[in-house]
């Protein structure tokens, strides 16, 4: 055959446009596709609902693919195994009773893939700068650009997307609850209702925290993973990333509880 430029650009469009305007109205949106992101979109969209990731880089996987100072192994604890055993990530047992790794590029690209054919949508290279509210005070949706237009500083407006609620998965920065606490001063669900602040390095309390962590923080709004931790001043637990795939689950269930 022979190949024609415009046919490929038209394709390249049309299946993008067709996408995005597909999804402009969804149940769930995932603010960053780190492991807690990822988990959370690929139980949401397993269980039928309409779930898209933003993720500012070119790809998802957040914090995971280096492991620990760039050793790309994880570890997970025996709670959390189960989960990557569901997703058909392969784990090893360590020679310390209850503790397991996997290589980290195959934890990545196998749980990027199962959310995605179920049906998770990923919009990569798009950052979330702000939120939705509407008189009643809740989260109504995301404010959205390209991440090459905040790397440029241009000024460009963006655009924004509705649904029922936001997952702000973005990791220790906790970009969306940040704006919130910008805008709505002392109005966060935490006991000062402000951002607690992530807490040194302890990780047997920090994977328990993550999950209590994980829940709402505003109406309509979520918090998942290192995010839960920042936002409720839980400590950071380093590279055991149990938590983490354990608080995308948590997220999941609780939103699904209320869909
Ligand atoms: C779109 C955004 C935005 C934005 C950020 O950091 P992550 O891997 O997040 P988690 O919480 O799922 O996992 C944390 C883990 O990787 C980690 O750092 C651990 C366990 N640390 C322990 C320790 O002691 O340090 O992923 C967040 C993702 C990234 O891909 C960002 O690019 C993305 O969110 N992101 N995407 N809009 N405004 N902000
Ligand atoms: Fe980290």
């Amino acid at each position: 055959m022979r190949l024609d430029e415009l046919v490929i650009t038209r394709a390249i469009v049309d299946g993008y446009f067709k996408k995005l305007t597909d999804n402009l109205d969804v149940d769930v949106a995932v603010v960053g596709g780190g492991p807690s992101g990822l988990v959370a979109a690929y139980k949401l969209a397993k269980a039928g609902k309409r779930v898209v990731i933003y993720e500012r880089r070119l790809s998802v996987g957040g914090g995971m693919w280096g492991g620990g100072m760039l050793f790309n192994e994880i570890v997970v604890q025996e709670e959390a195994r189960k989960i990557l055993d569901e997703l058909d990530v392969r784990t090893a047992p360590y020679r310390v009773a209850g503790y397991y790794t996997a290589d980290s590029v195959e934890a990545v690209s196998t749980i990027t893939s199962k959310a995605v054919k179920v049906g998770a949508i990923v919009f990569n290279g798009i950052s979330v700068e702000d939120v939705v509210v509407h008189e009643d005070g809740r989260i109504q949706g995301l404010v959205i650009n390209w991440t090459a237009v905040e790397m440029a500083g241009l000024h460009v407006d963006p655009l924004s997307i509705h649904c029922k609620y936001v997952i702000d998965a973005t990791g220790h920065d906790t970009e969306v609850v940040k704006v919130v606490a910008r805008k709505m001063p002392g109005k966060l669900l935490t006991p000062t209702g402000n951002i607690e602040g992530e807490k040194f390095m302890s990780p047997d309390r920090a994977e328990k925290l993550t999950i209590e962590n994980t829940r709402e923080v505003f109406p309509g709004l979520y918090v998942a993973g290192m995010a839960a931790n920042a936002t409720f001043g839980g400590p950071r637990m380093g590279p055991i990333f149990g938590g983490m795939l354990l608080s995308g689950a948590k997220v999941a269930e609780e939103i699904l509880s209320k869909l």
